[in-house]
């Protein structure tokens, strides 16, 4: 059986909501974030050392970080589902946009999220933040232009990655230059397997 422990309003949605594309059994087992410093408790550590969401329990073998759940989960159980083939022409772009998500794009999502509480004093960091979410969100927008999803024309292992970005972003308002990306973002949350994993996972604030 597959276990997702599932943080409230964090990186796990992305995987309630594969698991409902995959339409697989799972439970969940739930965490709170603390309510003054929104951090995980302390028992999500004896899950996994780390202690972040999201990390996945399957028979016993315990996997942590959100884009090397996806892509085991996808390998081990999408039977040729949500990935293209090793040797498609899409396989690069999967790659790319698998690790670009969380190695690239949450960087200035989260440093803007960290340097909002600091408030004037993070004054000196703005313009390069600024510029950076511009140069990630502009590159995205512009890459996602005229398709329906980042690889192919069909949900992939990327959307999951990628979606929870433009969640976190558009929650601290840094999505509304982009129409293309808040129309993906609804195409996404409209689908039956989104609204599912929403469902099951609780309140979440971010979709
Ligand atoms: N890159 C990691 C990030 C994991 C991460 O930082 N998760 C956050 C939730 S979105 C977390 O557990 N935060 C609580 C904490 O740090 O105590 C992944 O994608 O799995």
């Amino acid at each position: 059986m597959i276990t997702v422990h599932h943080l409230n309003n964090s990186r796990s949605q992305r995987i309630l909501w594969l698991l409902e594309e995959l339409g697989l059994d799972y439970e969940i087992k739930s965490y709170q974030r603390d309510a003054t410093t929104s951090l995980a408790p302390d028992d999500l550590k004896a899950v996994h050392p780390l202690g972040k969401s999201p990390v996945i329990t399957d028979n016993g073998l315990t996997v942590a970080e959100s884009g090397a759940i996806v892509e085991y989960l996808i390998r081990k159980y999408g039977r040729g589902k949500l990935m293209p083939a090793e040797d498609s022409p899409d396989f690069v772009a999967y790659l790319h946009w698998m690790h670009y998500a969380e190695g690239s794009a949450m960087l200035p999502v989260m440093l803007t999220l960290y340097t909002m509480r600091l408030g004037d004093a993070a004054a000196p960091l703005r313009p390069r933040l600024e510029s950076e979410i511009a140069n990630h969100f502009g590159y995205l927008d512009r890459e996602l232009c005229g398709r329906d999803f980042f690889v192919g024309n069909t949900l992939s292992g990327a959307d999951f990655q990628i979606v929870f970005v433009l969640e976190a972003a558009k929650s601290l308002g840094l999505l509304s230059p982009y129409a293309g990306l808040n129309a993906y973002l609804d195409r996404i949350h409209a689908r039956p397997a989104y609204k599912r994993g929403v469902e099951r996972g609780g309140r979440y604030d971010l979709g």
